[in-house]
């Protein structure tokens, strides 16, 4: 088994609703082990548009990368997803950051994702989960990052899968 960091995203409709059934769905394909806390992030990037939730899931899987990236966008697609501008709002976006000893780009995935590093929506929530993780750019909790626009939402959790089907 591999373990892999998914980072999810919503700032369109139910955006609790829309990660918390992205956890639900991802574990028909792959172990769901950790879920971090929730953040309320300012938008990075596009259009003006409302602010995030954002978290990281932590999964095992014998999936190869390619087929983890078919299941993070067919629980997309489950999802309503809507996004017409790149970087744009959306229902809900589930991007593989990092999935160990895999390191390559080709035309459909870059492993790590290219733009984590630079990402305090990203590294903060994952820091929660891993605080040893590490980027080829360095250990997260060592990297420069802008955290202004990433605040803990205390007040709201996600389930593991278990947990939220009972
Ligand atoms: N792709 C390549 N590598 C990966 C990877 N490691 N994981 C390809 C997932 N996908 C990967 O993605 C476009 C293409 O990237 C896919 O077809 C896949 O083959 P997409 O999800 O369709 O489009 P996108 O998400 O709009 O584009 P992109 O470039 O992935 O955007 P990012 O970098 O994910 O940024 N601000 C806040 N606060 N919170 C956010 O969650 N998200 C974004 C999206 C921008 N600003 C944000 C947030
Ligand atoms: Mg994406």
């Amino acid at each position: 088994m591999t373990r892999a960091v998914l980072a999810v995203g919503s700032n369109l409709g139910d955006r609790m609703g829309h990660l918390q059934g992205a956890i639900d769905s991802l574990a028909s394909g792959v172990d769901v082990v950790a879920v971090s806390g929730v953040y309320e992030t300012a938008p990075v990037g596009g259009p003006d548009q409302d602010d995030f939730l954002n978290a990281v899931v932590i999964v095992e899987t014998s999936l190869t990368p390619h087929d983890l990236l078919a299941l993070c966008q067919r629980v997309e697609a489950d999802h309503d997803r809507v996004r017409e501008v790149r970087w744009g709002p959306r229902t809900l976006d589930v991007d593989i950051i990092a999935m160990e000893g895999e390191a390559f780009d080709d035309a459909d995935l870059t492993l790590p994702h290219p733009r984590a590093h630079e990402r305090a929506f990203v590294c903060v929530p994952w820091l929660d989960v891993d605080p040893g993780a590490s980027l080829p750019q360095g250990p997260i909790a060592s990297l420069a990052l802008d955290r202004g626009g990433v605040v803990r939402r205390s007040d709201l959790a996600l389930a593991l899968p278990e947990e939220s089907q009972r």
